[in-house]
């Protein structure tokens, strides 16, 4: 239960669930384990105990869920009734019911409220079931009971931004992610708090655009809501920095929606300009789907507003170090950057004929011919865009209400006072999004979850401050280096857990311990494949080699003293009969040497008979024997029923014996150095095996995205061409041709990484010298010692 279970379980019948199969391998390991148990009564005694600790269980899941969220009954008991009479009027107004569907809503309805939230369960109270096209933006059959309830719950609990849930924190309301103070930008560690608690792949939408545009409302209904981000009703820039609000995401399960909203950008009120183009430069590098939002239609000024774009070059870098060849940096800014979309307010024609959304912006972003440096501007603004950008949207958008009154207060507006092409359109976005927005991934593969978000926006916004150039690949090399360092414990952990767990100590060979490390160490090393990227010659791979190996010692180690110490045990057991007539003088009499053999074999056999004795169980018996052999001697000595040749004979014969075993025990070493040699084979191996795996999968990862690139590029050169630009698309030609010879060095750079996997191989052997030494120097030892013994007999 401790091992499968994470408190608080989001609902009580999860920790039922959990408890069902946990009891039956308790039932099945008791009836395993017991015998003639009269009347049942220690598996009474069983089913008491599991009881308990199953009622242990369900207090310590109701401790933990009111310890991060304590008044959570209470609070969404009064919340929920102060949304009643709401919920009535529009469950009336309804025109889409009958009235017999409005008698059974409002039982259903009810019913929720009464049973909400019993103790460790967050239970949903959506009960009424959407109407079509009604109330929100998730879709009809799309729950959203969390998000529903969060901004009343966060009224009602100030300060209180998350509850912790067994996925990650749930935020019941947007929170500052980097501030920006007297032009300054600061990351707000409570915001990196929560994002390191969240495991989950992130998708990160970000919007920008001029101050006063509805970007923080439209979020908002991203997020299902009309509240959260806070709207500003007069000119001034509302929001501030960059806020974040992660919320479920409502199609792909276990991921989560980042939502990034941006201080409006050309607040003349505010004194540093250089700030917007921190925060442009920042949602961009952050987002996987950047939107810019605007109002009015996309023309020059529209254009000339977005000329952050252009200054992208000299704002973000993805290679640390410059080219070395001609290719600029920002070429590459293509592989990395997020989706673009525009949404714009406006009235949709062109010349008169209507066309669709994308078309109007493709039309926009056509160069323009001519020489003026405002053309030029634009240009150089469409240019970027086209280049940069991996793929573009557009999204018209009708005011949301054409009453002003309304318009000033649109957070408090009700969905169906909404314009109703706003809600279509406003509907078709969300879905979009929903739909196409990606995970946030870097370069080659490397997938962004909440806390690799955490140490992103960390590593860039220390960039900044230090005066430097947010860069990707040094954002790649601090992720790496945390993140692989983690991997190496994870994997380590999940090697000594699994080892604790399928390990019965002492194990009957010391195969059958190598056989459980092998498939171990396999797991762990998958772990660790999993998680870590970009592991510079291997660095932190050779760190798990090291450690495991020395795990693997302690485990061999283990064994054997577990074995030694339960043969010792049985052994002092079985003997002390025998030790006790041999103190007694009981074989001090003639004949007495026969009746000691007798006796010996007695206990040698029964200690045979004893099953689970380990890898130890011959030396263990070897030891016994030789420290009996003086007593032995003078046993046989001082029997005088035999003759002196009869004990000649009988020393010999004792002689031999012990001689046979010597050799017996070496030849048992031999075969377990052995052993042991090919487990270290089998180790090396396997971290080469899967490592090869990873760099084939790198590789495929490395060129799909260059073709990706490559795509792109060949295409904005062929428009360049086609539109008239001769100069330009002969400068992408360059780009493409320097892409092309970059993909053909790097495809020879995987196809030589011979030599990586026989620097790992290397390092496993390496790591345990003296093991290998040990074994290897141990064998032509034991192999020689065995030449001496048969040589002697
Ligand atoms: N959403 C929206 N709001 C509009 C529109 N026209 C005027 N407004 C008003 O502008 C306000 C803008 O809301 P916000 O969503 O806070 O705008 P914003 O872009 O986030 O503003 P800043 O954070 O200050 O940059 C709304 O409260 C409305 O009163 C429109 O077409 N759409
Ligand atoms: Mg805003």
């Amino acid at each position: 239960m401790d091992l499968r279970l994470r408190l608080p379980t989001d609902t009580l019948q999860e920790l039922l669930d959990m408890n069902a199969p946990c009891e039956r391998e308790a039932i099945v390991v008791f009836v395993e384990l017991s015998f003639k148990d009269e009347n049942q009564e220690f598996q009474k005694n069983l089913v008491d105990t599991i009881d308990k600790k199953k009622e242990d269980f369900l207090l310590q899941n109701k401790e933990v869920s009111i310890k991060y969220f304590p008044q959570a009954n209470e609070v969404l008991q009064d919340f929920l009734q102060l949304l009643a009479p709401m919920e009535d009027s529009i469950l009336q107004s309804d025109k889409a019911l009958t009235a017999g569907e409005k008698a059974i809503a409002e039982v259903a309805v009810r019913l929720p409220q009464q049973h909400a939230l019993r103790p460790g369960l967050l239970s949903c109270p959506c009960a009424i079931s959407r109407a079509p096209g009604k109330s929100s933006v998730w879709g009809a059959e799309q729950c959203t009971p969390h998000s529903s309830v969060d901004k009343g719950l966060k009224s009602l609990q100030g300060e209180r931004h998350w509850v912790t849930m067994a996925t990650g924190p749930r935020m019941m309301a947007p929170i500052c992610l980097v501030e920006n103070e007297d032009n300054r930008l600061k990351v707000n560690s409570d915001a990196i708090n929560i994002l390191e608690r969240t495991s989950e792949h992130v998708v990160i939408v970000a919007i920008v655009g001029l101050y006063r545009t509805g970007k923080s409302y439209l979020m908002n209904r991203l997020a299902g809501q009309n509240h959260g981000f806070p709207l500003g009703s007069t000119v001034r820039s509302e929001t501030k920095g960059i806020w974040m609000w992660c919320v479920p995401h409502p199609l792909k399960p276990n991921h989560t929606l980042v939502l990034l909203d941006t201080e409006g950008l050309g607040d003349i009120e505010k004194g540093d300009p250089e700030n917007d183009l921190w925060v442009f430069a920042l949602a961009v590098l952050l987002s996987s789907t950047f939107v810019y939002n605007s109002m009015g239609t996309i023309n020059h000024q529209a254009l000339e507003q977005l000329h952050y774009v252009t200054e992208l070059s000299e704002r973000i870098r993805a290679k640390s170090s410059p080219q070395t060849d001609e290719l600029k940096d920002s070429a590459e800014f293509v592989s990395f950057f997020p989706d673009f979309i525009w949404t714009v307010t406006l009235e949709l024609e062109l010349d008169g004929h209507p066309i669709t959304e994308d078309e109007y912006l493709e039309n926009a972003l056509k160069l323009i011919k001519g020489k003026n440096p405002k053309i030029e501007n634009s240009n150089m603004t469409r240019e970027c865009i086209r280049r940069f950008f991996p793929k573009r949207k557009c999204f018209v958008f009708d005011r949301p209400t054409s009453d002003s009154e309304l318009l000033l207060h649109i957070d408090q507006v009700s969905e169906d006072q909404l314009d109703s092409k706003f809600q279509v359109q406003s509907e078709n976005f969300c879905n979009y999004i929903f739909n196409n927005a990606k995970t946030k991934n870097l370069r080659e593969g490397i997938i962004i979850t909440g806390n690799r978000l955490a140490t992103l926006v960390v590593t860039y916004v220390d960039a900044i401050n230090s005066g430097a150039v947010p860069c990707l690949e040094n954002a790649v090399t601090t992720l790496a280096q945390r993140e692989n360092s983690a991997a190496v414990q994870k994997a380590a952990n999940h090697y000594r857990e699994q080892m604790a767990q399928r390990l019965r100590l002492p194990t009957d060979t010391l195969q059958e311990l190598l056989d459980v490390h092998a498939a171990c160490e396999k797991e762990a090393i998958a772990v660790f494949m999993e998680l870590s990227f970009k592991d510079e010659n291997q660095q932190f791979q050779k760190e798990l080699v090291i450690i495991i190996e020395k795990m693997k010692e302690d485990f061999l180690l283990q064994n054997e003293e577990a074995s030694i110490k339960y043969c010792k045990s049985k052994l002092e057991h079985l003997s002390e009969p025998m030790m006790k007539s041999i103190s007694g003088g009981n074989f001090s009499v003639p004949g007495g040497y026969d009746l000691y053999l007798e006796a010996k074999k007695e206990v040698e056999c029964a200690y045979n008979q004893v099953p689970n004795k380990g890898i130890k169980a011959k030396d263990i018996l070897q030891e016994f024997l030789q420290s009996l052999a003086p007593m032995e001697d003078s046993i046989l000595q001082s029997d005088i029923a035999l003759t002196a040749g009869e004990k000649v004979i009988a020393a010999e014969r004792a002689k031999k014996e012990a001689a046979e075993k010597e050799q017996e025990l070496l030849r048992q070493k031999q075969k377990e150095q052995e052993q042991r040699l090919e487990a270290q084979e089998r180790s090396h191996q396997e971290h080469v095996h899967q490592l090869k795996e990873k760099l084939e999968r790198e590789k495929e990862d490395f060129l799909r995205e260059q073709d990706r690139v490559l795509e792109h590029k060949m295409r904005v050169q062929r428009e360049m061409l086609i539109e008239g630009f001769e100069s330009k698309s002969e400068e992408l030609k360059k780009e493409i041709k320097q892409l092309k010879e970059e993909k053909e060095r790097k495809q020879t750079d995987f196809s030589t990484v011979a030599h990586i996997l026989d620097e790992i191989g290397n390092v496993v052997i390496a790591v345990a010298p003296l093991n290998l030494k040990m074994a290897g120097l141990g064998l032509k030892f034991i192999g020689s010692r065995l030449k001496e013994t048969q040589n002697s007999q």
